[in-house]
């Protein structure tokens, strides 16, 4: 196994379940307004398929996707400023938790509506076919999102096209308090990728050595022109749905198993046992990925709110849309 992959994995591990940490306490300080999704326990999805993908490839994401735009390799200064709705932040403040966005590493949002990754996705994927771009899409998706009508549009029109898609479910089992065999006729996922004669597969979403070879493979299918992929990555959230959400419907001995698979703990034991890494070069990464969570809070306090909240609002002035409505009413 190479050590510098498994010390990049354990440093975004490391980094993610800090960052969230840290982000919780800040929501509960009154910083961060809106809602906020955690990802602790999921971390070996993001970071196994995202460490797989290259560079010039696109990421489509949900509303839980603080960590795949670290992994991505948005700064945690601009993440944290987003949530705090800064003018720093990689949306500038307009989006908060739910819409971080960083064209830069073409890493397209950020989306709320459970379902809305898929057509954005294959909207992405169908430019690259006809400009004959060799990347590809990376599209992310909860387990609550199958059911939805754009799920069976796009993945059809994907196969159809063979548009050049990785499609990762990230099933953590629930759609807030609702269980996936509670509203899936099919709860197996990676079996409805043959109703549309794609590809799909799945692996085992708490282990990020197993998530990141699963990927290679199936990115490789992807980029040979094979058509996209359903790679379905079980996984579990530690935390309940939202900062909102106490999780009450799980069962304490649920989540004490599932705890005890903790993805992160999971490499940082086998990593020191396998020799892979020593416990110095661990204590390092911790106190690396510490400092800069610290420093990502501390950038996000001191930067100032957007001042234009208009802005981007429209393309154009007003005026060049509609000459007739006067730009600014006169005062009365
Ligand atoms: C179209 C739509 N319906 C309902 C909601 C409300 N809602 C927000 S999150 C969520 C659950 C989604 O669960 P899942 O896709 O499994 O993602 P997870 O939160 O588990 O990551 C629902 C129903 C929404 N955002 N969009
Ligand atoms: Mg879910």
């Amino acid at each position: 196994m190479r050590r510098d992959l498994i010390r990049q994995f354990l440093y975004d591990m490391l980094l993610a379940r800090l960052f969230e940490q840290a982000a919780a306490e800040q929501y509960l300080q009154g910083r961060i307004g809106g809602f906020l999704h955690l990802y602790p326990g999921e971390e070996a999805v993001a970071v196994g398929t995202l460490r797989a993908a290259d560079p010039g490839d696109y990421v489509v994401s949900t509303y839980r996707e603080h960590v795949h735009a670290l992994v991505r390799g948005t700064p945690p200064e601009a993440v944290m400023a987003e949530l705090f709705g800064k003018a720093t932040g990689c949306s500038r403040g307009y989006g908060g938790s739910m819409h971080l966005f960083d064209a830069e590493r073409r890493f397209l949002g950020g989306y709320a509506i459970v379902g809305e990754t898929f057509p954005v996705a294959i909207g992405v994927a169908y430019w690259l076919r006809l400009n004959e771009e060799p990347d590809v899409v990376l599209c992310y998706f909860g387990d609550g999102a199958v059911n939805q009508g754009t799920f069976h549009e796009s993945l059809n029109m994907a196969a159809l096209w063979k548009l050049p898609v990785l499609f990762v479910c990230e099933n953590n089992r629930y759609q807030i308090g609702t269980e996936i065999h509670r509203h899936s006729a099919v709860p197996e996922v990676w079996r409805r990728a043959c109703a549309y004669g794609m590809e799909g597969r799945r692996v085992d979403g708490m282990d990020v050595l197993a998530v990141h070879e699963a990927t290679r493979e199936a990115l490789r299918h992807v980029r040979e022109g094979k058509g996209p992929f359903l790679l379905e990555c079980e996984t579990y959230r530690f935390r309940g749905h939202s900062m909102a959400d106490s999780g009450a419907y799980r069962s304490a001995l649920e989540v004490a198993e599932l705890r005890a698979r903790d993805p992160l703990e999971g490499l940082r034991r086998r990593a020191l046992a396998e020799g892979w890494l020593g416990e110095g070069e661990v204590a390092e990464l911790e106190r690396r990925a510490r400092k800069a969570v610290q420093a990502a809070v501390r950038f996000a306090e001191q930067s100032p709110p957007p001042t234009e909240l208009h802005r981007d609002v429209y393309a154009q002035p007003l005026d060049v849309y509609a000459p007739e409505i006067p730009a600014r009413r006169a005062a009365p």
